[in-house]
């Protein structure tokens, strides 16, 4: 059967994966669901099998994939789009990422402050050229010590797990930056709907994607160090997910560089942070 995109009936983040799947000539469907009522989506949401739902979401086979850079990748990846040599590769992950920064804050911009912030973006705009990018310099990393999964289905796994991660630092990233004097009781209510989705996720392997270690547990590791910091308790629920922190906490590198004088435990954010430990 041919793979089936689902998205909302607007561009969004469904358009760049429908645009490659047309170029790519891939066979596929799509479910395309009213957001003027959302009904259809609201019923859906938890009962098409996804680790992570979500729309976009990319049903292929036995792999039903969420977050529409994983999406991209595994469909990339399968018509040989993604960088041939290493350099390529990492310089694809760079801009990918590049691009989802620009497009968060064309977010923020559009559903939030374009009434009155529309020509300092404008501005800023011009100067969005700096080529650094977390997520491409772990991905180069780790593709060269295999920690990006091994066959097609841990990969995009792998690519769904760090891109569901980034979106909950974002959100962190607006609670510490901007609301977290009136918004961070609500922000810590719903970190539990977040937490949980890890969780079931992990349910009992010992890392994320089973017995081997990958780029993902680390970024996972330090978005629930960072949580931790922020709500001690807010793991509680979540046995397996303090095992997890414990269980990498204990790796022999990683336990002999925390305890060298060589690791940065603090501060967490920049200066303009309205949380921090001391
Ligand atoms: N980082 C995710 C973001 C996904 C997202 O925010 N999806 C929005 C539409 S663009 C949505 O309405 N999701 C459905 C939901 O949250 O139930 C991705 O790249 O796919």
């Amino acid at each position: 059967m041919a793979p089936l995109l689902g998205y909302w009936n607007l561009r969004g983040l469904g358009q760049h994966v429908r645009l490659l799947l047309e170029y790519t000539g891939q066979e596929y469907q799509e479910k395309v669901y009213s957001i003027q009522t959302g009904t259809e989506w609201a019923s859906d949401k938890y009962n098409l099998g996804l680790d992570m739902p979500n729309l976009p979401y990319y049903i292929d086979g036995d792999l039903k994939l969420t977050q529409s850079s994983a999406i991209m990748y595994h469909i990339g990846r399968k018509y040989n789009m993604c960088g041939e040599t290493e350099k390529e590769k990492a310089h694809v992950d760079m801009l990918v990422n590049q691009a989802i920064d620009l497009r968060m804050k064309y977010i923020i911009l559009v559903y939030e402050t374009y009434d009155t912030q529309k020509e300092q973006y404008l501005k800023e705009l011009q100067d969005y050229l700096k080529l650094t990018q977390s997520s491409a310099i772990m991905y180069h990393i780790g593709r060269k010590y295999n920690m990006c999964g091994e066959t097609e289905n841990e990969k995009a796994h792998v690519d769904m797990l760090v891109n569901q991660a980034t979106d909950l630092r974002m959100k962190h990233v607006i609670l510490v930056y901007e609301t977290y004097d009136t918004q961070k009781e609500q922000y810590l209510k719903e970190l539990q709907d977040h937490l949980k989705v890890f969780s079931d996720y992990l349910c009992s392997k010992t890392w994320f994607i089973g017995d081997k270690i990958t780029v993902a547990d680390f970024i996972i590791y330090e978005l629930l160090d960072i949580h931790m910091k922020l709500d001690p308790s807010c793991l509680s629920s979540f046995n397996n997910l303090q095992q997890f922190h414990r269980r990498f906490e204990e790796l022999p590198a990683i336990k002999k560089y925390m305890a060298s004088p060589r690791f940065i435990s603090k501060p967490l954010n920049g200066p303009a942070a309205k949380f921090d430990i001391q």
